[in-house]
């Protein structure tokens, strides 16, 4: 697929993936959605990589919602259906087996957020601004953010946010537990990308299965207990905790990768 409203650029082992309609804020419309879902389900060679940076292009958006003109001709059906495209799309990058950072760079609204949210953390420049302004459209979210702003939030600081659709700064989004980390814009890749080096140094596949048993927690149908039971025996022999355990046994740092 040729992309047309996302930059892909592959470099040491970290892929980063830039949304670009800066003239509409980055807005999502239907392609950028279909976009984004071939790469994280078709392209990314998550074997081959480190981990995944999603940030906006420009230096005034992250994503400032779904595109709202796409919503003028939309019926109850296809509202339903490009609902349930996004909410497929945004769980495959919450099920991504290697780390999704966003990197918030300005607005993050709507459809916006709900993309960051998807992601496994969130690190924001200053400038980032944070909500969920459907209601203002006379609109619920669709794209998840009922859901996952109560998982990282809490109930009722998401109620709020949600009813009033106030926009919260950088400061009150890292005191709320939406971000993880402010920086100044212009060091705002590198400090993804160096979240990104501190995790590649660890197993890969005790990574992969931790992101699973962490989304397991908040799957209805798991049982993570038993789920983490499971994965712990099947981590417990593999040649990376052979080889973890004995590097601390040896006194030596474990070498997990080629690269590494
Ligand atoms: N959709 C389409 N275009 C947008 C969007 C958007 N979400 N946001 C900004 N733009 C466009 C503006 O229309 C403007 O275009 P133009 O230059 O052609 O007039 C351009 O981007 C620049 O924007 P502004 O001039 O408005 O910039 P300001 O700095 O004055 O304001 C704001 C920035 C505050 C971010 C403002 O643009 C704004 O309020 N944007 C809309 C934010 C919003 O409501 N987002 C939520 C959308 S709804 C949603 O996301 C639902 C998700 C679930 C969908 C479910 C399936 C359908």
């Amino acid at each position: 697929m040729e992309l047309k409203n996302i930059l892909l650029d592959i470099e040491d082992g970290i892929a980063l993936v830039t949304i670009n309609r800066p003239k509409a804020l980055n807005a999502i419309n239907d392609d950028v959605m279909t976009e984004l879902g071939w790469l994280f389900n078709d392209h990314l060679d998550f074997q081959s990589l480190k981990g995944v940076i999603i940030t906006g292009s420009g230096e005034k958006a992250f994503v400032a919602g779904a595109d709202i003109t796409q919503f003028k001709n939309l019926d109850k059906q296809a509202g339903c259906e490009i609902s349930r495209k996004g909410h497929k799309v945004y769980n495959s990058i919450e099920s991504c087996p290697i780390p999704v950072i966003a990197a918030i760079n300005g607005f993050s609204l709507g459809g916006g957020n709900e993309l960051a949210m998807s992601c496994h953390m969130r690190i924001a420049s200053t400038n980032a601004r944070f909500g969920q302004p459907e209601v203002n459209l006379g609109l619920v979210p669709g794209y998840g953010g009922t859901q996952r702003l109560i998982q990282l939030i809490g109930k009722g600081r998401a109620m709020e946010l949600l009813l009033t659709a106030d926009i919260i700064s950088a400061e009150k989004a890292l005191e709320y537990g939406l971000i993880t980390h402010i920086v100044e814009q212009e060091g705002l890749l590198a400090a993804a990308r160096s979240l990104i080096n501190k995790i590649s140094s660890k197993g890969p596949l005790a990574i992969a299965r931790t992101i699973e048993l962490v989304n397991a927690y908040f799957d209805k149908n798991a049982n993570g207990f038993m789920k983490e039971a499971d994965r712990f025996g099947e981590t417990i022999g593999s040649d990376e905790s052979t080889e973890g355990v004995n590097a601390f046994l040896e006194k030596r740092k474990a070498k997990f990768r080629n690269d590494s």
